[in-house]
């Protein structure tokens, strides 16, 4: 039977404008790195489960108790030093081998989709993997500074002494000029947006999918839950990043008849 034979008609459909587009932008979200083992924000067991995102995740939170902030964080950095990625990245990374143009603006922090081979990867909200003086700006490696350091201590800067954050975008605070140009350029100039495993809640990363189809993009969604992105996409696809992307970017070509 041939591969399509087995796919539904969404899938398909998903398949064909993926396969016709030169120029494609992907949002994705925490969905995409749960089958790597990273816990998600707001699923049932969720990171934040029972705590709000913003008692941890701002500068204010940080300023008032900032060894309750640095506990939370710790144990995701420490934590992602046991992950990898998925099929899900694998699939994303191939696809931006056959395209033209290619954004991946990521929401996430946990740099799964470089270490998948994705190269233009925007980091919306920061990283996990850099750490930042709150004094002088310079940034070190997470896990070159934690290593070692008791857990009742707070990193500090080798050069200039100050208290060191965790180098990601809180509630709050302004995403990077950068990543925000980039987003820009992709939700302009992408034929299709491909939006997988977030929620719709964060802004402004959760306006860009009803952006980029005011400019003429197609939507395209991947993810097990309904979400407020899902009435903008043709199709919305119910299920996993690991299971339907590697299937949209159908890798490689489809296998001889034997
Ligand atoms: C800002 C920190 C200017 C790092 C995070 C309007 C405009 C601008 C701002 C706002 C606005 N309205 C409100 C605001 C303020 C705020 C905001 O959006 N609040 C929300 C809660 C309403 N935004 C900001 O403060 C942003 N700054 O705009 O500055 C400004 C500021 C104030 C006021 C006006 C303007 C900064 C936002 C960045 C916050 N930092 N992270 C960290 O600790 O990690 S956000 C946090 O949520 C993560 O980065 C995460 O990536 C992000 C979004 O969550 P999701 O990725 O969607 O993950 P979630 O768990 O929610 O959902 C998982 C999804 O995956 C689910 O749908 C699930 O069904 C699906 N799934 C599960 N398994 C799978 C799967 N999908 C596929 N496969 C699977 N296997
Ligand atoms: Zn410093």
């Amino acid at each position: 039977m041939d591969p399509e034979g087995a796919l539904s008609p969404d899938v398909v459909q998903a398949r064909s404008v993926l396969a016709a587009a030169r120029r494609i932008a992907v949002l994705s979200g925490a969905g995409i790195s749960a089958e790597s083992g990273v816990p998600t924000f707001r699923d049932a067991g969720g990171l934040w489960e029972g705590r709000s995102p913003e008692s941890l995740a701002t500068p204010g939170a940080f300023a008032r108790e900032p060894a309750e902030v640095w506990r939370f964080y710790r144990r995701r950095i420490e934590a992602l030093a046991g992950v990898a990625p998925n099929a899900g990245h694998r699939a994303l990374a191939e696809l931006e081998r056959r395209c033209e143009r290619f954004w991946l603006l990521t929401q996430n922090v946990d740099g799964l989709h470089a270490t998948a081979g994705s190269r233009n990867v925007v980091e919306l909200h920061g990283t996990l993997s850099t750490l930042r003086c709150v004094h002088c700006g310079r940034r070190s490696s997470a896990r070159e500074t934690l290593a070692g350091l008791p857990d009742d201590r707070l990193p500090t800067c080798g050069a200039c002494g100050g208290l060191l954050r965790p180098d990601v975008v809180w509630y709050g605070e302004l995403l990077p000029d950068h990543a925000l140009a980039v987003a820009a350029e992709a939700i302009s100039r992408c034929q299709v947006m491909l939006v997988v495993g977030t929620s719709g809640v964060v802004q402004p990363a959760a306006s860009f999918a009803a952006s980029a189809r005011a400019a003429g993009a197609r939507i395209v969604e991947v993810n097990p839950e309904r979400t407020p992105i899902s009435p903008l996409a043709r199709p919305s696809l119910r299920g996993t990043a690991a299971t339907l992307l590697p299937l949209l970017v159908g890798s490689g070509a489809p296998a001889a008849e034997p």
